[in-house]
């Protein structure tokens, strides 16, 4: 079995920010043992990440490596059914350095258990959101990351900290910001369980369903290039920008924007998937939809 390990550069790099894109590296764990040993592959400047490895055995082609962890994965201790918790958990497997920057996760709550190495995790309560700056591209359903590089700049958004050690396990309440980096010399694993909370949920997944219909409704390439040919999309900062001459290409969804008018389009995304554009936008569309019945 080989595992999707993220090569992430230590020093930093236009990588680092709340949409992380580092190069994919697949290994199997005696590479990766071998990789830490001999600190050869990465170099030390450069860390390995093999995060968000599902064990659903639905969410990738079956793997016996991996269904092998999933039977020695038991939440019943806590109260959840066995199999079914075990197919909902998620395998991090770390080297030294490994991270994963700012986000919350927006169903449910969360369960995490350190199998071995330590990691720090800074929490910040759903409360100081706005000082966080959530950003919603690229579009992911469920993970909403922070634009803020540097979260340890904003003291008053109460940062929590606690450092993971083998056998812990720690609660993360529902829309709790967290920053995880796995510390000391040695490799880290860590597994963990999202438990869906359906009814406080339910307003989140409709707001997701709208968000993630406008994203492709947005980017789709004829609506688009038609809506941003129009000479009001230019910045109203800029109004020397040259002039739109030929339909710009949308980026694909879940894209970082480019030229000017990607970055319209990402900008006016972003505004649409604003969670109080999102509030009212979900109460039309209920009452929309009750009215049509
Ligand atoms: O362990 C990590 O690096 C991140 C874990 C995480 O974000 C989560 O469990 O929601």
């Amino acid at each position: 079995m080989r595992l999707p390990f993220q090569v992430g550069s230590s020093a930093g790099s236009s990588a680092d920010g709340p949409e992380s894109s580092w190069p994919i590296q697949l290994l199997s764990m005696a590479e990766f043992s071998s990789c830490l040993a001999t600190q050869k592959c990465p170099k030390q400047s450069t860390w390995l990440y093999a995060s968000y490895i599902y064990l659903d055995p639905g969410a990738s082609p079956p793997d016996p490596q991996l269904a092998k962890i999933r039977e020695r994965i038991d939440w019943s201790g806590l109260g959840f059914d066995r199999g079914l918790a075990a197919c909902g958990s998620t395998l991090w497997v770390g080297g030294p350095g490994s991270k994963t920057n700012l986000h919350y996760d927006a169903y449910g709550y969360n369960i995490v258990f350190q199998v071995f190495g330590s990691k720090r995790w800074t929490l910040y309560p759903p409360e100081s959101s706005h000082l966080l700056r959530p950003t919603r591209l690229p579009f992911e359903e469920s993970t909403i990351f922070s634009r803020l590089s540097a979260p340890a700049s904003v003291p008053e958004a109460q940062p929590h900290s606690v450092t993971l050690e083998p056998g812990d396990l720690l609660y993360v309440p529902r829309h709790w910001w967290h920053r995880v980096e796995s510390l000391g010399d040695s490799a880290s694993c860590s597994v963990n369980l999202w438990v869906p909370l359906p009814r406080q949920d339910a307003a989140s997944r409709l707001g997701e369903s709208l968000t993630g219909l406008m994203v492709r409704l947005l980017s789709s390439a004829p609506a688009a290039a038609q809506l941003l040919s129009e000479p009001h999309w230019r910045c109203r900062d800029d109004p020397d920008a040259a002039p739109v001459t030929s339909p710009p290409a949308p980026p694909a969804p879940g894209r970082s924007a480019g030229g000017p008018e990607e970055r319209i389009l990402a900008a006016l995304v972003d505004a649409a998937c604003d969670a109080e554009v999102l509030e009212v936008l979900s109460d039309k569309f209920m009452l929309a939809l009750q009215a049509s019945r």
